[in-house]
This record gives C-alpha cells, structure tokens and sequence, in this order.
C-alpha cells in the first residue's frame, strides 16, 4: 500500500550539512519526496512533537537539543513507507545501527542520531500534519491524510 512517513533530520546534522546525503539515501531506496521544508523548532514545539516522551529521563534533554538549532522534515512517500523507513533509519543507538542505515552514516550518539522517523502509520499521520498544510504536499490529493 502506498503511505507517507515523516522524517526529520535533527539539528547537528543539518548544521554538518548532511541533508543532502539523507535525502540522497532515501531516494536511491526508492522514498519519493513529497514535502520539505527547514525550520527551527521552539521548546514549546519540540514538547508537543515528542510528548510521548514526556516523563522520561532524557526528554528535557530531548527537548532543548531538538530546539536549539534548525531542523528538516522530509515527507516521503512509498510502498511500506512507515516500516521501510524504520529498517532504513535504522536502531536509535548509532552504534547498534546496521551497516548503510541513515543513523550509522549520519548519527553521533543516542541523542544526536541523526533523524526522527514516524513508528506506526497513525503517527506519522500526525506527524505530517504538525508540519505540513495541503498544500506543501505534493501528492496530497491522492491520499486521505
Ligand atoms: P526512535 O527515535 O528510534 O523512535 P525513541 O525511543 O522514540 O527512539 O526516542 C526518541 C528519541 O529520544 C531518540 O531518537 C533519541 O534521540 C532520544 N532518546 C531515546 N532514548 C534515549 C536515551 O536513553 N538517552 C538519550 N536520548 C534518548
Ligand atoms: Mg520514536
């Protein structure tokens, strides 16, 4: 079934301008891109992106990391988009990361790894629509999100 996930590329790797090698490598595995776009993310934001996480040892440390410098979120788009992209992305350890994922190319420790990646189809549904409106999707008169 063809799906959308949402990947954002966190802060030290879009400061390390690796952008383009994460969009590289989701394209050469056949991620279609949909919508992109960069922004910095305040504290505020970052705590509704990841309040899941609310509670947790590291989520203030979460927190002002995500915010404290600018970010990408790449809507991409596949067949099995959501669990391709996880195998993809990779372990959030970058050390545990498999050989040619995003995370063991592009990851500096657990914190710093690299990117984010949707877990399930409802979440990245949300998690599209915390970033983009119709419009910044390219194909968003295809699918229901
Ligand atoms: P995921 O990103 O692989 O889905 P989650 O468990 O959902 O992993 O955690 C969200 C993010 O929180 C991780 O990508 C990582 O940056 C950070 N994180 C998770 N566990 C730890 C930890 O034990 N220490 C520090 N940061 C962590
Ligand atoms: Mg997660």
């Amino acid at each position: 079934m063809l799906e959308l996930s949402l990947v954002m590329v966190k802060p030290h790797a879009f400061n390390k301008k690796k952008l383009g090698k994460i969009v590289s490598m989701l394209e050469q595995n056949e991620f279609s891109i949909v919508g992109l776009k960069s922004i910095k993310l305040s504290k505020e934001l970052a705590r509704r992106f990841y309040f899941v996480h609310e509670g947790k040892e590291f989520f203030e440390r979460l927190i002002t990391y995500m915010s404290s410098d600018t970010i990408a979120a790449i809507c991409v788009q596949k067949e099995n988009c959501v669990k391709d992209l996880r195998k993809l992305v990779g372990a959030t350890d970058p050390t545990k990361a498999a050989e040619g994922t995003i995370r063991r190319e592009v990851g500096e420790n657990v914190e710093a790894n690299g990117v984010h990646a949707s877990d399930c189809i409802e979440n990245a549904k949300k998690e599209i629509r915390f970033f983009f409106s119709d419009i910044e999707l390219f194909s968003f008169q295809y699918l229901d999100y």
